[in-house]
């Protein structure tokens, strides 16, 4: 990259804008670092990153003056690109990157790149251990939670790259290139930043724009867009995996066994009782991960061995404890209801279902159909508490409570669950109406069930 000339902005100045900055500045970059929120002082970011002392830093406001000194702009997930100062930098030829084409821009090394509405954190995690089996190199980046940004200068030709990647990620990319990408599945999420699904659905594909001819893409042929969007790769190497199905090629699920076929070969990779994962959603992760790992020439016999130790990763149909003979789970990374649904399927018993938070304008009618006699009484919290509470009135289901706080919706939960029966925060919306993420929800969550341990 052309280092002289005008600076660079990086917008944001959470995770990703920080490691961002960080990465430029080490490559002798002018970085002017903005974020929105006029609460942040110079001294908070410093105190996360010290080497940005000599960084000019605004909050609040930037200037319509101030941006043409910038060279590009450096996007963090979260800003929409839409945004009037996002369209009016653009007006004034500032390109236009996300954190993880300026990562991308850096990195060296292989790149496995996972998205997919659900399923993308076990499925990167899953991938990175096997990887790990196999490589020395190996990091595990993205919106997992660690920027890619922030390995990007680390990476070397022998490293190994498994990211995670959000459809906010993917709308900023221009040459962003995976050896191996993976779409899991696609439901709506996200419309009120992609308006449409359409929009949605056209930038997580987005992943293989920049694919060349043979590198691979994993897909989930039981997904009709997915599986039809393969159709329209014929240049590539389409691995497809499937739960309802066997396949002549691909990865399959045929009772509790995952199989894989190819070339006329049918091997059995694992009896899903071998593993610590629940659900079938689970095995469809495992078998995007293991056909990913394929590709990259991972032996399946190193692939079975990280299989049979696996355990499901925090936040997602987590055990926290049993208490009074309750069981409480932590599923707060079910941001959506598709997510959630998934997390009531894998109850086995009467659940007090804790749900809502920030306002995505999602549809919470087939969430609400899921209950299904599972769900005892749902507890909501949140931003989105009167509108699901609505729409359980039309589905009629009215065990409904509403709470102000996640603290008091799991005292109430422990005062009504009976033994036998569950609690579940399963929430089927993000968490940013009142926390700074999911894992600061689940978190909490955790800390107020084990506090009833004493
Ligand atoms: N900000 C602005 N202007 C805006 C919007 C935000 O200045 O218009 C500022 C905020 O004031 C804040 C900062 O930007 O200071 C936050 O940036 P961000 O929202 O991009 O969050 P980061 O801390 O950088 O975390 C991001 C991802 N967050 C989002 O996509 C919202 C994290 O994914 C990711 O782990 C991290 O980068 C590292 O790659 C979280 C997430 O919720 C887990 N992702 C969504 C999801 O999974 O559904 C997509």
């Amino acid at each position: 990259m052309d280092t002289k000339g005008k600076k660079v902005l990086v917008v944001g100045a959470g995770l990703s804008g920080i490691a961002a900055a960080e990465l430029l500045v080490s490559q002798g970059e002018e970085v002017v670092l903005y974020d929105a929120n006029t609460a942040l002082t110079k001294e908070d970011i410093l105190l996360k990153a010290s080497q940005l002392a000599k960084v000019h830093m605004v909050f609040g406001q930037l200037q319509k003056a101030d941006m043409e000194q910038f060279r590009f702009a450096v996007l963090s997930p979260g800003v929409p690109t839409d945004l009037p100062m996002v369209c009016e930098l653009r007006a004034l030829g500032v390109a236009i990157w996300g954190e993880i084409e300026l990562a991308y821009h850096y990195a060296k090394g292989k790149l496995a790149a996972i998205t997919g509405t659900n399923g993308k954190t076990t499925t990167t995690t899953l991938l990175g251990e096997i990887m790990k089996s196999n490589f020395e190199d190996v990091k595990v980046v993205g919106n997992i939670g660690i920027p890619y940004t922030s390995i990007a200068a680390q990476t070397s030709e022998e490293t190994v790259t498994v990211a995670e990647i959000s459809s906010f990620q993917l709308e900023t990319i221009h040459t962003f290139c995976p050896d191996v990408s993976v779409i899991l599945n696609i439901t709506p999420d996200h419309l009120n930043r992609h308006h449409t699904i359409e929009n949605y659905i056209a930038a997580k594909e987005s992943i293989t724009k920049n694919q060349k001819p043979g590198q691979t893409c994993v897909l989930n042929y039981e997904d009709h867009v997915l599986r039809e969007f393969g159709n329209s790769l014929p240049s590539m190497h389409v691995i497809y995996f499937s739960s309802r199905q066997k396949l002549k090629t691909g990865l399959y699920l045929e009772g509790d066994t995952i199989f894989l076929a190819a070339d006329g070969d049918t091997q059995k990779v694992i009896d899903v009782q071998n593993m610590h994962l629940l659900g079938v959603h689970n095995y469809e992760n495992v078998m995007a991960a293991v056909a990913a790992a394929i590709a990259f020439g991972v032996p399946l016999k190193k692939i079975q061995e990280v299989l049979q130790t696996f355990q499901a990763v925090a936040h997602r149909i987590e055990y926290v404890a049993q208490i009074d003979g309750v069981r409480y789970y932590n599923d707060s990374k079910a941001t959506n209801p598709d997510a959630a649904i998934k997390g009531i399927e894998a109850m086995e018993c009467a659940t007090y279902l804790i749900g809502g938070g920030y306002d995505k304008q999602s549809e919470y009618g087939d969430w609400i159909r899921s209950f299904d006699g599972r769900v005892k009484e749902l507890v909501l919290i949140g931003d989105t508490k009167e509108k699901i509470a609505k729409a359980c009135k039309e589905h009629g289901f009215h065990a409904v409570i509403m709470q102000d706080t996640l603290q008091a919706a799991v005292s109430y939960c422990r005062q009504k669950a009976q033994p036998g029966e569950a609690v579940l925060l399963s929430p089927a919306c993000a968490s940013w109406d009142m926390f700074q993420n999911y894992e600061e929800r689940g978190d909490l969550f955790k800390e107020i069930v084990h506090r009833f341990q004493g």
